[in-house]
């Protein structure tokens, strides 16, 4: 039986740079979420569609999801397929979409946040093509949920989201599926699988940290079964709806316990983690962290290693804070690069008209056209592929990178929980100056050009505006600025510094002290202490 249920809008269901985000409570609050499932099945039409649904298993993805498939039901969807447990990896979901040729997936997650009961919760929506929802599409779910008066539902038992195979909910198929199957078959047709075999054979040895979040079960099966790592390589590798009290975020502040090892006296040889729902991932060499704009810059030079990639790459893309380090490698290779704003759907258009293989954002995402994610399995993989062909360390790898290309010293300076006004005001009074800046002096650093970044879509013409702030200055120099739009508490400001080299003796200096000079310059310029009462960040990476 369907019922429709009367309900009435609830403030602030607009979707950020990743889907909706929100604390859990919030979620879990009367009619929050089926507002936001049933604005998201009016602006998609629901009838007759084919849907993925899976989540990274955080606390409430179980009920969460029991919810969604009762609603599709209701909206006349004609069938959902979901991963075993209501589990499923933001890459694994995006391809399961473009396998399955689906109308779309719903993915449960707040990527990198904290789970658990009083931490966060997420659902975003992909489109057919496997990736996120563009802004067009998400700005019409939010003006839905403004205007919402009810929604609909079918009353049903929950499904057995245990037991693989099809079943029945009110006249909508539901198909529980392993979520791993079809990913790991993925993998092993972009790479040299039994190269990176043998490299494990002959005693390479590698830590992969999935943070109790849903890399785990994929890592495990790919990693030591598939490639015969060692076992006891995944660590923390059962998901757990609060992942275990982690912060699924791996940089070297969250993921420490990783870095101590990789830097400690027995290291392995390689080390690996990715976030709540697997899209990210961070690489660190024996004594050597790997920034992410330098993976895939490396990862770009050398994908043509890996089967999948051999016949070499269309173009690169990056996001706009993410460093030029790519674009060195895109020019020494003759390919278009390409930059965006924050956030992965910016890439979709690109990979969809086959003018980018290969994407990357300084947040510890890369991705290429295999899916219209970003794959934090991926990117290991394809680190593992290059290690075993060129049988070279990390840190051979990455000097020998920065002697051909020059080095981008690159951080990233977060500062979180700022009240929201005081941030927005010292955002708007930066863009305020913008024009003032041009010929200033900082120390010696003199400021070429400042804008707000701004994109125009090269295939669909879309333009998307006031995209953060960036100073760039004489000799390639930069400080970017922008305000998160992933947070749940207060505003995070983002401040992107980044600093070019290419003279031997230049490269070996310590990522901080190197960018000293910018880091003062853009503190002087936008005054984050006056503003935010902060002067240090809370998580530098
Ligand atoms: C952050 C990152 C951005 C990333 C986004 C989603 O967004 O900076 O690069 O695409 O998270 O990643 P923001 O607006 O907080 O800076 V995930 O792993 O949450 O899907
Ligand atoms: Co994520």
């Amino acid at each position: 039986m369907i019922t429709t249920v009367a309900t009435s809008p609830i403030a602030g269901q607009k979707p950020g740079t990743s889907g909706l985000r929100k604390k859990t409570p919030v979620f879990m609050g009367r009619h929050y979420l089926e507002n936001f499932v049933q604005s998201l099945f009016d602006v998609v039409d629901c009838k007759g569609k084919t849907f993925v649904l899976g989540g990274d298993g955080r606390y409430f993805n179980d009920r969460a999801a029991q919810v969604i498939l009762r609603m599709a039901a209701a909206n006349g969807a004609a069938r959902v397929i979901v991963g075993q447990g209501a589990l499923l990896s933001t890459p694994a979901a995006s391809h399961l979409i473009r396998l399955m040729k689906t109308d779309g997936g719903i993915i449960m997650s707040a990527s990198h946040n904290p789970g658990g009961p009083n931490e966060d919760f997420g659902v975003k929506f992909n489109m057919p093509n496997g990736g996120p929802a563009p802004e067009s599409v998400t700005e019409a779910i939010y003006a839905r949920t403004t205007s919402i008066t009810e929604y609909r539902v079918a009353e049903a038992q929950d499904v057995d989201l245990a037991r693989l195979g099809r079943q029945e909910l009110a006249g909508m198929q539901v198909d529980v599926v392993d979520p791993v199957a079809d990913y790991a078959t993925l993998m092993e047709s972009l790479f040299d699988f039994s190269a990176i075999r043998a490299m494990f054979a002959g005693g390479f040895r590698m830590r992969m940290d999935s943070m109790c979040a849903i890399t785990g079960p994929y890592a495990v099966e790919i990693l030591e079964k598939r490639l015969g790592a060692a076992p006891g390589t995944v660590v923390n590798a059962v998901p757990l709806p609060d992942f275990g009290g982690l912060h699924p975020d791996p940089n070297p502040t969250w993921a420490k316990a990783l870095m101590d090892e990789l830097f400690g006296p027995d290291a392995p040889d390689f080390g690996a983690a990715s976030d709540g729902d697997g899209d990210r991932n961070m690489v660190v060499g024996r004594g050597i962290y790997v920034s992410p704009s330098d993976s895939l810059a490396v990862l770009a030079a050398n994908a043509h290693l890996a089967p999948g990639y051999k016949a070499g790459l269309k173009g690169i893309a990056r996001s706009m804070p993410t460093s030029a380090a790519a674009d060195r490698v895109a020019e020494a290779l003759g390919l278009h690069h390409y930059e965006t704003p924050t956030g992965w759907k910016f890439f979709g258009n690109l990979l969809d008209a086959g003018r980018a293989t290969i994407c990357g954002e300084e947040s510890f995402g890369t991705g290429s056209d295999h899916v219209r994610e970003k794959d934090g399995l991926w990117a290991i993989l394809l680190w593992l592929n290059i290690l075993a062909v060129r049988k070279e360390s990390v840190a051979q790898i990455l000097r020998e990178h920065f002697h051909r290309y020059g080095r981008n010293y690159y951080s990233r300076h977060d500062f979180e929980a700022i009240p929201t006004d005081r941030a927005d005001a010292m955002m708007a009074a930066l863009r305020g100056k913008l024009s003032a800046l041009k010929g200033m002096d900082y120390d010696g650093l003199v400021v070429s050009h400042a804008d707000d970044f701004a994109y125009t879509d090269p295939v669909d013409g879309s333009v998307s505006t006031k995209q953060g702030v960036r100073v760039l200055f004489d000799g390639g120099s930069r400080a970017v600025f922008r305000l998160s739009g992933t947070g749940t508490e207060g505003a995070t400001l983002r401040l992107y510094v980044e600093r070019f080299v290419t003279g031997p003796d230049e490269l070996e200096e310590e990522p901080q002290s190197a960018l000293a000079p910018v880091i003062a310059a853009a503190h002087a310029i936008a005054g984050i202490a006056g503003f935010t009462g902060r002067n240090a960040p809370d998580v530098v990476t």
